[in-house]
C-alpha cells in the first residue's frame, strides 16, 4: 500500500492541480461562449447539471484513466470506478453549479485524492476569479502558489460565517431557521454558493467559520484538506469528526464557541 508524504503525493498534487486547471478552463470558456446553457436537473428542480459539468468531469476522468488507470474515481456527474492502487479520486467538476448557470463567479472545480482512505491532496480552482487553491497533507495550503492561513479572529460575535442550503425545500427551511437564530450572535452571514469555495475562504481568512449540512463527499473532499492544512479546525456540529452531511470549519479560536452556539440553538 503506498504511503503519503512520499513522491506519490507530489505526483498526485501535480496531477490534481493540472486537471483542476484544465477542467476549470473548459467550464469557463464554455460559459463565456454560451449565452443559453443546456442541461437538466437531478435531485430537485433546482439541482442543475449543465453540459459543462459533464464535459469537465469527462476530461478529468479521461486523463485519470490514461495517467493512473488503477485508481478509483467517483465524480458528481456519475463516474464510479473501482480501483486497485489504493489511490481514490473525488471529483466535483463544477461545485456551485447554480452560480455557474447564473454567471456568478463563486464556482469551482474541486478534485481530491486519498491514499488508503485518507485525503492527501486537494485542488480547488475558481477560474472566474483567477484563484487556484492547492494542499498536500502535511505541507500546508496555497492560493496561486502563495501560502495561506486562517484568520486570527478570537471573538465569535465578530466572526464572519459562511453557510449553504440544500436543494430540498424542507431542509432549506430548517437550515434557514438555524441561520435566523445565529445571525444576531455573529458579525454576519455569507452564502457564497459553493462548499469547496467556502472551505477555501476559511483557509485564506476571508471567512472565520463555514458550516453546512447535506453536502456530498465530492463537494467537501478537497476543500476540507485545504482548510485543515491552512490551520482550520474541522468537525461536525457537536465537535466530533466532520463529515459531508454535517460539516464545520473554523479558525481555531472561535471553533468551540461556535459549537456551543449551535448547541444552544439545537442546530444538530
Ligand atoms: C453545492 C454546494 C453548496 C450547497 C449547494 C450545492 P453543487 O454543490 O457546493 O455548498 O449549498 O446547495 O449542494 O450541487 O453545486 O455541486
Amino acid at each position: 500500500m503506498p504511503t503519503h508524504g512520499t513522491s506519490l503525493t507530489g505526483e498526485l498534487r501535480e496531477l490534481a492541480t493540472r486537471l483542476a486547471t484544465e477542467a476549470g478552463t473548459i467550464a469557463l470558456e464554455g460559459r463565456i461562449a454560451t449565452r443559453r446553457l443546456t442541461g437538466g436537473t437531478k435531485s430537485s428542480r433546482t439541482d442543475i447539471v449543465t453540459e459543462f459539468d459533464r464535459a469537465a468531469e469527462a476530461h478529468i476522468v479521461a486523463e485519470l484513466r490514461r495517467v493512473r488507470p488503477d485508481d478509483a474515481i467517483v465524480g458528481e456527474e456519475g463516474t464510479d470506478q473501482a480501483g486497485t492502487s489504493g489511490v481514490a479520486w473525488l471529483i466535483d467538476p463544477i461545485d456551485g453549479t447554480t452560480n455557474f448557470v447564473y454567471d456568478l463567479p463563486a464556482w469551482a472545480c474541486s478534485i481530491g485524492a486519498s491514499i488508503g482512505g485518507e485525503m492527501v491532496v486537494g485542488a480547488v480552482n475558481a477560474p472566474a476569479l483567477g484563484e487556484l487553491y492547492v494542499a498536500e497533507r502535511g505541507r500546508g495550503a496555497r492560493r496561486n502558489d502563495e501560502p495561506i492561513g486562517v484568520s486570527g479572529e478570537r471573538d465569535l460575535s465578530l466572526a464572519l460565517v459562511g453557510t449553504g442550503f440544500a436543494y430540498g425545500a424542507a431542509a432549506r427551511v430548517d437550515q434557514a431557521r438555524v441561520v435566523a437564530e445565529l445571525i444576531g450572535r455573529v458579525r454576519d452571514i455569507r452564502r457564497l454558493g459553493s462548499a469547496a469555495f467556502d472551505l477555501c475562504m476559511v483557509a485564506c481568512g476571508r471567512l472565520d467559520v463555514y458550516f453546512e449540512r447535506h453536502l456530498n463527499a465530492w463537494d467537501a473532499a478537497a476543500g476540507t484538506l485545504i482548510a485543515s492544512e491552512a490551520g482550520a479546525t474541522l468537525s461536525d456540529f457537536t465537535g466530533g469528526p466532520g463529515r459531508p452531511d454535517e460539516l464545520l470549519a473554523a479558525t481555531p479560536a472561535v471553533h468551540a464557541a461556535f459549537v456551543r452556539l449551535l448547541d444552544d440553538i439545537n442546530a444538530a
